[in-house]
């Protein structure tokens, strides 16, 4: 999950801005695999909106696209437009990673540091005062080897993740705990969980040391990030001097709050 989110981050480092004018970037993912009809999507709470995924054939270095995500793909600029002729729709390439040298040590630090973590983790944490996984990190780690702060954009995530804690009485942030809980790996939209907190009449934490929302119920607990830690790390992007915020994956959001709260 961490590495998927890692290399998302830095897929989208290549936005290049056809202007010499700087604009807030305010991007979002769409991809194929969610069955979310792209005509509902909110245009307007974005500058760019990104459908994913066009591969490279490593065989012959071609692009090419799966048969089943042809018809998406073609129809999906004309469809964004059409709520909002502003927006400007890219087509996401997904790379491997292996070909990005320096981020690829950058990459394989942070995969070692989770896998040595037997604890649950914020996973989208923007600090972390006991470990380096964390976003400030990462964007720190970046600047200082030398790529400018404007142009880079904070990856920001709709999903959170659930560990099942090892004793339930012990849930503050890095409780002992393992992976998984509720469902499958653990991995849940920001609607699932809005949908989860208002059946069972839970009401979420928010840390503002990390920045990272969660909740727990029984032995479960899930960090994610709701409105006020999309506002921290927005606030955070600009006051950093970034180019911007992107969006994985903007289905995920529950009635546009977070992208709402991203766009102010
Ligand atoms: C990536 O490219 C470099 C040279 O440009 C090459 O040495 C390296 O083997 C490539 N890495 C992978 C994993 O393909
Ligand atoms: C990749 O390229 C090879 C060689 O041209 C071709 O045989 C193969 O069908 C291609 N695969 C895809 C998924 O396009
Ligand atoms: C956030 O959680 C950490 C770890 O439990 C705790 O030390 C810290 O005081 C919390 N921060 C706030 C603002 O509550």
């Amino acid at each position: 999950m961490t590495t998927t989110i890692l290399l998302l981050t830095l897929l989208s480092l290549h936005f290049s801005t056809s202007t010499t004018q700087q604009t807030w970037i305010k991007a979002g993912y769409w991809f194929t695999g969610s069955s979310f009809p792209i005509p509902n999507i909110k245009s307007g709470l974005f500058t760019h909106l990104i459908c994913a995924f066009a591969y490279i054939n490593a065989s012959n270095h071609e692009l090419f696209l799966f048969q089943s995500d042809e018809s998406y793909i073609s129809t999906f600029a004309s469809t964004v437009k059409s709520n909002n002729p502003k927006v400007t729709p890219l087509l996401s390439i997904w790379t491997e990673n292996g070909n990005m040298t320096n981020l690829g040590t950058l990459f394989d630090e942070w995969r070692v540091a989770i896998d040595s973590e037997l604890k649950e983790s914020a996973h989208t944490a923007l600090y972390d005062p006991s470990s380096r996984v964390n976003t400030d990190y990462g964007i720190n780690e970046w600047v200082k080897r030398g790529l400018p702060a404007n142009k880079l954009v904070l990856g920001l995530a709709y999903h959170g993740y659930g560990w099942t804690l090892l004793d339930h009485n012990v849930n503050g942030i890095g409780a002992p705990a393992k992976t998984g809980s509720i469902i499958g790996d653990g991995s849940l939209s920001y609607d699932a969980i809005r949908k989860y907190l208002r059946s069972y009449n839970i009401d979420p934490v928010y840390n503002s040391t990390y920045v990272i929302n969660y909740f727990t119920f029984g032995s479960s607990w899930v960090g994610f990030d709701d409105v006020e830690s999309i506002r921290a790390k927005v606030a955070y992007a600009k006051e950093k001097g970034l180019l911007g915020y992107n969006v994985w994956q903007v289905p995920n959001d529950h009635n546009w709050d977070l992208s709402k709260a991203a766009g102010r």
